[in-house]
């Protein structure tokens, strides 16, 4: 795998970028093995949770831009090789995803961070929707998620300008979960995930599910889906054994 690392621990896949002195950005080798570290995270029965991290001070500047200079693939294929399979993946992940923004985030790097189920960061990071400066569109699903995530006139704004986004804002805004103290960001992020590896896998999933379908449905079509799943998780194992566990309590 290039340019990332990935291991277990306590149940969680940790996928570290490893290109701190380009502040991670994403060539297309590593791009790809995203794809297959999320993958790989995907197919193991013993990892519950994923959690997508960087090295040095960000988490992703996006893009190698240098990298389309020497070989630019055209757009028809940047996106629908490298980006969109990465952002797929973690929004159809049955397995949390949790995004633990170190340092900036910007283009690709902020909208695959965003795209994640929870986002925490330091309190040095920051969120960068850096493509309109570059004559680009915010892609990697940054205009399905931004606005449903922070309201169309903040995203509009953020979008259009490239404002660089504290994570005491993005906070503020609802654009991610939590801001942690620098000195206490990576144990408490991990704590976060270490929380979620704990709790009954099936439910979190539907909960996904659920959020997910929400975003397009009718009240009466959510009541419907929430029914569904709801009686989905009510068979699972681990409801069962969470009722015995309360009432013996
Ligand atoms: O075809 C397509 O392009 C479609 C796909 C688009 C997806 C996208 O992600 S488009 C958006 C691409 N990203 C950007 O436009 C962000 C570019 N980077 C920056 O604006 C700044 O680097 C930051 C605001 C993120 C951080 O600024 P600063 O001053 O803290 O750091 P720096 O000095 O600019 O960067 C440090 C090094 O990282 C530097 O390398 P060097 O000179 O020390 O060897 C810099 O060139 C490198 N770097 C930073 N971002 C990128 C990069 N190298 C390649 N690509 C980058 N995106």
């Amino acid at each position: 795998m290039s340019s990332i690392n990935y291991s277990i621990k306590d149940s969680i896949a940790v996928i570290r970028f490893t290109r701190a002195d380009k502040l991670n950005a994403v060539t297309r080798e590593m791009a790809l093995s995203i794809q297959a570290a999320i993958d790989k995270a995907l197919n193991d029965a013993s990892v519950r949770v994923i959690m997508l991290t960087g090295e040095g001070r960000a988490f992703s500047a996006g893009q190698d831009i240098a990298e389309l200079c020497v070989a630019d693939p055209g757009m028809g294929r940047i996106l629908s090789e490298q980006y969109n399979p990465i952002i797929s993946r973690i929004a159809g992940s049955s397995k949390p995803v949790v995004a633990a923004v170190n340092g900036v985030a910007a283009g690709a790097g902020a909208n695959i961070a965003l795209c994640c189920d929870i986002v925490v960061a330091t309190k040095s990071a920051s969120f960068i929707q850096a493509f309109s400066k570059i004559g680009l569109v915010p892609d990697s699903g940054g205009t399905y998620f931004l606005p449903r995530l922070i309201g169309w006139q903040k995203a509009s704004a953020i979008m259009m300008l490239g404002d660089k986004i504290s994570a005491e804002e993005a906070e503020r805004i609802g654009m991610i979960y939590k801001y942690f103290e620098d000195d206490q960001f990576e144990e408490a992020a991990f704590k976060i995930a270490k929380q979620l590896a704990e709790l009954p896998a099936l439910a979190l999933s539907l909960t996904k599910k659920a959020l997910q379908s929400s975003a397009c449905n009718s009240l009466s079509g959510q009541l419907a889906e929430e029914d569904e799943l709801q009686q989905q998780a009510a068979a699972g194992p681990e409801y069962a054994e969470r009722i015995r566990a309360f009432m013996k309590k």
